[in-house]
């Protein structure tokens, strides 16, 4: 192994793009309850109830949308839903398989849903009959078995409540409330929501905490018309259990312990604990027909892509009416489980990248009592054999494959970037993870773009990409100077780019695009805009020069691409470039 020649600087910009990094400070009381949660960063969410008997159809016709909302978007009356329950009986359900899945999946928690906003409750309850024990033939509580099975395998266990949203009752919730839309079925009778608050949602959670052992997450919902009176009511039963973790839709807005980006990943982490949700096809409540999954490596990029900027994963799974898995689902939990079992080290108990950003993968950290440990997870394997760490400033005292770790690799400092000499082997087509032992003190300095040869220059590869939870996802493609944000075809999606200047003045804008059809874009650098009008580049990557804007002031910046939503069609970007305008 080449030794490394450590280059000392003495004033080092130490600058991450990761926005929750935490200080190193004491721990306080929330700290310790949420350390196990931290710890875990992949559970698994479980959407089931009465939509999986329609899985998506009604009355023979294939209902749009997300298969838990059945009820809502086919405007079922709320007798006619209530029949299922008389269908209801998942004789295949077996609470010990689905704790074992998640568990050999390497998730560390569940959370299921107790009661979704259809007002079913999936557990025994006594303060409504509307309930999988009372109203089914399955005749017993699958929570509970849940619970056992859970507390039996040491995986933590947390329950949905949809505590606004109930479709069923006269008081409940439901989509448009808030706009003063009528509930769909006029046969139901309106009550006031407090009513429903105090008879069935207060109740019911305190059923859920007492009777299960314990839980240790209660996830809140949709607070759709939700009176901060009602909100304080179910945190006052909350406040009676201490470890008890739960989210932050009780109430809008709600702290809560964690913030719950959903069908997301935000581009740069949050200042809070977090959690995306996240479905494996595009709907959470089982529908027969939606064979849109992700890939595994798809998923295993996006847990790592979450590590790596301090958040949990809850990936979720959608059983049938049966009490079954369904097998996509399945053979995708494998597939992560079976990399978690020689990467886990590189996702459990980690912390953000310190990197600013990593343009062939990402960075998880390990600080404990035997010092400081990268994880660098390797997307694109590089072809020249050598991978680049840029400004990594420590001393380094082993850099080996996390999955062997008798493959040692030979490093070197070049040029204030460590550089690891990359074999000509793909060790994991998925992921490739490289651990680096750091010795003493971890030192980085940021990788930011800055000002350079009268320009600054942007590239894909570091751009933030703002995408809604629901609507068409951008994404990047390829890496290195190949690079594009593709697929831009939602005007909710927003590209970002941090970078810093020395010098205040007026830029110029160009940018290397393809462009499908004439369109617009907002362009901004804090309280400076412009519009640049785009036009349609044939097919091919051309230089558009956008206009030109002011920064005024000198520092670091942010510059944010928004699409006119009125004209926009599709775009794919390599770069955009700033050039500083001569007086
Ligand atoms: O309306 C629900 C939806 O059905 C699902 O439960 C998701 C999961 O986060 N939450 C709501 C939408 O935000």
């Amino acid at each position: 192994m080449k030794k490394s020649t450590l280059i000392l600087l003495s004033s080092l910009m130490l600058f991450s793009c990761i926005r929750n990094q935490p200080a190193e400070q004491k721990s306080t009381p929330h700290d310790e309850k949420m350390a196990w949660w931290r710890e875990a960063r992949f559970g698994m969410f479980i959407h089931w109830g009465l939509y999986a008997l329609p899985a998506g159809e009604w009355n023979g016709e294939k209902i749009p949308g997300i298969g838990e909302w059945i009820m809502s978007n086919a405007s079922i009356p709320v007798k006619d839903y209530e029949k299922l329950a008389g269908q209801f009986n998942p004789e295949k359900f077996n609470a010990e398989e689905w704790v074992q899945i998640a568990k050999n999946a390497g998730m560390k928690y569940l959370v299921i849903t107790s009661k979704h906003h259809d007002g079913f409750a999936m557990f025994k309850s006594k303060a409504s009959r509307y309930n999988i024990a009372d109203a089914t033939p399955f005749g017993h509580d699958p929570l509970k078995e849940l619970a056992d099975a859970c507390h039996r395998n040491g995986i933590r266990l947390g329950f949905y409540y949809s505590q606004a949203q109930d479709w069923h009752e006269p008081g409940g919730a439901f989509h448009g409330i808030e706009d003063g839309h009528k509930h769909w079925d006029p046969t139901l009778p309106r009550e006031p929501m407090m009513n429903y608050i105090e008879n069935k949602a207060v109740p019911q959670v305190k059923e859920i905490l007492e009777n299960y052992g314990g839980l240790d997450i209660l996830w809140w919902d949709t607070p759709y018309g939700m009176a901060e009176e009602s909100a304080q009511k179910l945190q006052d039963i909350v406040n009676q259990y201490p470890s008890l973790i739960t989210n932050n839709r009780l109430y809008k807005p709600w702290p809560g312990d964690f913030g719950t980006p959903e069908q997301q990943v935000p581009p740069t982490g949050l200042d809070t604990d977090w959690e995306v949700c996240m479905t494996m096809n595009n709907t959470w409540g089982y529908k027969s027909y939606d064979q849109d999954w992700k890939s595994a490596k798809t998923l295993i990029r996006m847990l790592t892509d979450i590590a790596s900027k301090g958040g949990n994963l809850l990936l979720n799974v959608g059983p049938t009416a049966e009490g079954l898995f369904p097998d996509s689902s399945i053979v995708r939990l494998n597939q992560i489980g079976m990399w978690l079992k020689k990467n886990g080290q590189s996702i459990y108990g980690t912390t953000a990248s310190p990197f600013f950003k990593l343009p062939w993968g990402r960075c998880t950290k390990r600080v404990d009592e035997n010092g400081t440990t990268l994880y660098l997870h390797v997307f694109d394997w590089p072809n020249d054999q050598l991978l680049r760490v840029p400004g990594l400033r420590s001393r380094v005292s082993d850099v080996y494959l996390l999955s062997n770790d008798g493959q040692k690799f030979a490093y070197k400092f070049e040029k204030g970037d460590l550089l690891i000499h990359a074999p000509n082997v793909t060790f994991d087509p998925i992921n490739t993870v490289i651990a680096i032992k750091i010795n003493g003190k971890l030192k980085v300095e940021s990788n930011m773009p800055v000002f350079k040869d009268g320009l600054i220059f942007l590239p894909a590869g570091f751009a933030d990409i703002y995408n809604p939870g629901y609507g068409i996802h951008a994404c990047l493609k390829g890496s290195g100077d190949k690079a594009q944000v593709s697929n831009w075809a939602d005007p909710k999606v927003r590209l970002e780019w941090m970078f810093s200047t020395p010098e205040a003045g007026v830029y110029t804008l160009e940018s290397l695009m393809n462009i499908a059809e004439p369109c617009s874009l907002n362009i901004k650098i804090g309280l400076r805009s412009v519009i640049a009008g785009l036009p349609s580049t044939a097919g091919d990557f051309k230089t558009i020069r956008l206009g030109e804007i002011e920064i005024t002031e000198s520092g670091n910046q942010v510059i944010s691409l928004i699409p006119v939503k009125e004209n926009w069609k599709s775009a794919s970007l390599i770069s955009l470039k700033l050039k500083k305008k001569e007086r």
